[in-house]
């Protein structure tokens, strides 16, 4: 591989330094196949990255019809030219022996291989009879936050107005849901208030439960060139590990886990009381201050001190950090979105920036942040279950909107309830209610939660399953039929990242096989079924990529986000593009709500909100009375204690997430030597103190038990605060011998043996990040067992945890 620099043990490569309001320098990061220089490469074909959300431009390099490399687009405004280690080497698994060729179908019991007239012939069959018989409701659909905004909307409009099912939503339910309730609580609408370029004006970044060092590679990249720059931000990292952020850090504060609320709570109160508040913006832009006012009143730094372990101190130096900054860009991800009390929490940092008017100009601006790449297209385009277009359900006129552009009657798009989340799809499925579910580009039997209890419900009787993968995943093997599926690089579409920047991403080389992209596989199922609109015309009546995208644009036209001034063509230019892009802004818009929020009203929202707490609607009464100018909505919310809290039998707060060189359940990254070697296998980490505790050693093998079931992975030392573990979720077992799930008898590889069913009751996004367990030992580790390859490296100096932390914080009740 000729790759830029050694981007295993240095994965952040070079500094560029750049100081406050500069433009960040372009670094030109690329890796090509052995023995292939820039001359040999036939064609460099235009692509973004896909294995995380910031929509890192690149381009392919093909030689004789194969992919042999890609390098970083040094004109687009996301990456300037850097690459993440996952990018560099990840467009080998496209190439991998193991890829699904032809349609599976199982025949007595087993799967064998097929054609497609075949597979799709019994997926038409099955669909016709189940809702004939048992109604449209019998048909599911769990989708993905990886396949391309055409697909996404090809599929919500097929499953909405041609099946009329209400049984749909993605992957993105796991993932950014929660990021999209918040918005939904403040804004009123769905839609990323801030812009990448804030991280080049920001004078603060405050980072809430993400690891943005690991999973968004290339904007640490941006926030260590202004750390080593003129003039750079100050850093608050809020999170129980000592992670590459913590360790930049100028505040480190490491709750308790599940204790989220608690702590901004204080932390808003300490803004309030000290004086830091814009009361300007607030009265102009915002409705519900006083009631946030008197819900943290009481809110002090040494109660929330005793409910998070973290001192006073460090939450009022905090505070500080947050309240006296002039530009603060703040994200949010997982730790919270995963976390208890996700929706409330992520909605307490918009109340943050309301209150301090730190938004819509460069440097000011939230980040409620996406995992995937195409999370922000599933929910634009409504195949997370909402309705296109950021459109109301609960709002005729808006319902009428959507019926008018796909030429249907409003009584055909179902929305008399609210949309079906994931996990009560599943749920559906384990009753015998769906009777049909379609699962593509997603593993669930590894990334949901309760895994004995997700196989059981994929291998039942009366279920007719059906999964669209590139690989023979855990999950596929218990499918009915398995479809090829194209990947990135074999087929063309679009997708939108995190900060509302569209790519194009393009075919380079064919796809294996009868490997079909997935928007075909959809169209053709379309065109078998025969869905019409109401005058008897084709209901989805385009046939490739652009086709789609232009039926898109006019479904987005008018709406939050406005397609209607982008193009292939205009994507072809020398960046990403961020939308809204209209005839009135045909460069896109670097930032959201400068001037309040722009879809508030009651009659433009997308919803009319919930309750913090419970989840219950608040209704259309209710909204009209509190906002009926439609500004922004400053949300309190009560701190609640998680609902797993550590005991006698589980001593231990078991989290879960990511490590730099994997992705999800690795059917990419796990096909790469230099990422396999860099992170092999599972481990937990455990802190210093607790392994001292317990005679516990680097390597040991350990066994993870919570109330739901048993991991067993080898044990790490340092980084975490007491009383955690940390878990890598990344583990299945299609590289295992058993294929799809532990051997019988055996504790399992992937963390999600032991993750309990638990969801936040607002945006029904499951909590993989907090449940008690606990922890025994194994076998003692022979000889030196710590990590190797790139997570030696990541982990070289696994420091005990900050001074912030009293060494006794182990399993104090809230
Ligand atoms: N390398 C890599 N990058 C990825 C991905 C990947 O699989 N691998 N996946 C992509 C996707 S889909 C996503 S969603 C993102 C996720 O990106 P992140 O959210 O950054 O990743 P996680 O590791 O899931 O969780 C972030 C942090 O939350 C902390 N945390 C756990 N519990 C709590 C808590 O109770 N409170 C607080 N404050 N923090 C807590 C953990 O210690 C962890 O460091 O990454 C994206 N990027
Ligand atoms: N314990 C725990 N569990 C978690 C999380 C956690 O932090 N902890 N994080 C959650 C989050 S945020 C996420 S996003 C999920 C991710 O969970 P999953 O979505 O289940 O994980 P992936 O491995 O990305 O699965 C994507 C699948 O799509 C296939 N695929 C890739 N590209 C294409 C394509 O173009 N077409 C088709 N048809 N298939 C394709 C891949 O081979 C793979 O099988 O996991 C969630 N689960
Ligand atoms: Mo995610």
């Amino acid at each position: 591989m000729e790759v830029s620099g050694d981007r295993i043990t240095d994965p952040w490569g070079a500094r560029t330094p750049y100081g406050r309001g500069g433009r960040w320098p372009v670094r030109t990061d690329s890796c090509l196949a052995e023995g292939v220089s820039e001359e040999d490469v036939g064609a460099w074909v235009r692509a973004a990255s896909l294995l995380h959300s910031d929509g890192d431009a690149m381009d392919i390099a093909v030689r004789d019809g194969r992919i042999v490399g890609v390098r970083g687009r040094a004109g687009d405004r996301v990456n300037r030219g850097r690459l993440e280690p996952k990018d560099l080497y990840a467009w080998q698994a496209n190439g991998s022996a193991d890829r699904l060729t032809r349609p599976l179908v199982r025949e007595a019991g087993r799967l064998v291989e097929s054609d497609w007239p075949t597979a799709m012939g019994r997926i038409v069959a099955k669909s016709r009879e189940l809702i004939a018989s048992h109604g449209p409701e019998s048909v599911a659909f769990y989708t993905s936050g990886q396949l391309f905004l055409e697909e996404y909307y090809t599929l919500a409009v097929l499953a909405r107005a041609g099946i009329g099912t209400p049984h749909l939503d993605g992957n993105t339910r796991l993932c950014t849901a929660t990021a999209a309730e918040a918005l939904k609580e403040s804004f009123g609408s769905d839609g990323q208030p801030g812009s990448y370029g804030d991280i080049d004006h920001a004078d603060a970044i405050a980072l809430f439960g993400h690891n943005i060092a690991e999973t968004q590679v290339v904007q640490w990249m941006r926030i260590l060139d202004r750390l080593d720059g003129p003039d750079p931000p100050r850093l608050l990292c809020v999170d129980p590990r000592l992670t590459p952020v913590a360790r930049r850090a100028s505040v480190h504060l490491a709750p308790r886990l599940g204790t989220n609320v608690a702590l901004l709570n204080a932390l808003l109160h300490e803004v309030i009381r000290n004086g830091w508040t814009d009361p300007g913006f607030i009265d102009r832009h915002t409705v519900g201050f006083e009631a946030l006012r008197k819900q943290v009143a009481s809110c002090t730094s040494r109660w929330a001190s005793g409910i998070c372990d973290v001192p006073a101190a460090a939450i009022e130096e905090a505070a500080e950090l947050l309240g006296t900054a002039d530009r603060l860009l703040s994200t949010v991800l997982q730790g919270f979105y995963q976390a208890n009390q996700a929706t409330a929490a992520a909605v307490q940092v918009n109340n943050l920036h309301l209150v301090r008017g730190m938004l819509g100009r460069p440097g000011a601006g939230v980040l409620q942040m996406n995992g995937q790449p195409t999370a922000e297209n599933t929910r634009e385009c409504g195949a997370d279950g909402d309705l296109p277009g950021f459109r109301n359900w609960q709002n005729d006129d808006h319902v009428a909107d959507l019926a008018r552009v796909w030429n249907v009657e409003p009584s055909a798009i179902p929305h008399d309830a609210p949309p079906t989340h994931a996990m009560e799809i599943f749920r559906l499925a384990e009753q015998g209610t769906v009777r049909m579910l379609w699962i593509s580009a997603t593993n669930p039997a590894v990334s949901l939660p309760e895994l004995a209890r997700i196989r059981s419900i994929l291998s039942r009787e009366g279920l007719f399953t059906v999964v669209q993968d590139l690989f023979l995943t855990e999950t596929a093997q218990f499918a009915d039929v398995v479809l090829p599926a194209a990947t990135w690089g074999e087929k063309t579409g679009t997708f939108t990242n995190a900060d509302r920047t569209v790519h194009l991403s393009e075919k380079a080389v064919d796809p294996p096989g009868d490997a079909r992209p997935d928007l075909d596989i959809f169209l053709d199922y379309a065109a078998l079924m025969g869905f019409q609109d109401k005058d008897g015309g084709r209901l989805v009546h385009w046939t490739g990529p652009e086709e789609a995208f232009e039926a898109w644009k006019r479904c987005s036209a008018g709406r939050p986000c406005d397609y209607t001034g982008l193009s292939y063509e205009k994507l072809r230019g020398p960046s990403g593009i961020q939308w809204p892009c209209a005839e009135d802004s045909p460069d896109g818009t670097d930032r959201l709500y400068g001037d309040g929020p722009a879809w508030a009203h009651p009659d433009l929202c997308e919803t009319y909100g919930k309750d913090l707490v419970t989840g219950e609607p608040l209704g259309e009464d209710w909204y009209r009375s509190v906002n009926p100018d439609g500004k922004a909505l400053i949300r309190p919310a009560p701190y609640v204690p998680p609902k797993e809290w550590p005991d006698d039998d589980h001593p231990f707060q078991l989290t879960t997430g990511r490590t730099l060189y994997h992705f999800h359940t690795r059917t990419k990254t796990g096909r790469v030597p230099q990422l396999v070697a860099a992170a092999p296998d599972v481990w937990v980490q455990i802190a210093d103190a607790d392994a001292t505790r317990l005679k516990l050693a680097e390597g040991d093998l350990v066994d993870v038990t919570t109330r739901c079931g048993t991991l067993r992975g080898r044990l790490r030392i340092g980084a975490v605060r007491p009383g955690v573990l940390f878990v890598p979720f990344h583990y299945g077992y299609w590289d295992t011998p058993a294929g799809n799930a532990p051997a019988p008898g055996a504790p399992g590889r992937a963390a999600n043996e032991t993750i309990p069913t638990h969801w936040d009751p607002v945006s029904k996004q499951p909590q993989f990040k907090t449940a008690a367990a606990a922890l025994t030992l194994v076998v003692r580790a022979a000889g030196t067992a710590g990590p190797t390859g790139g997570e030696a490296a990541l982990a070289s100096d696994l420091p005990s945890m900050p001074r912030y932390l009293p060494p006794d914080s182990g399993r104090r009740g809230p």
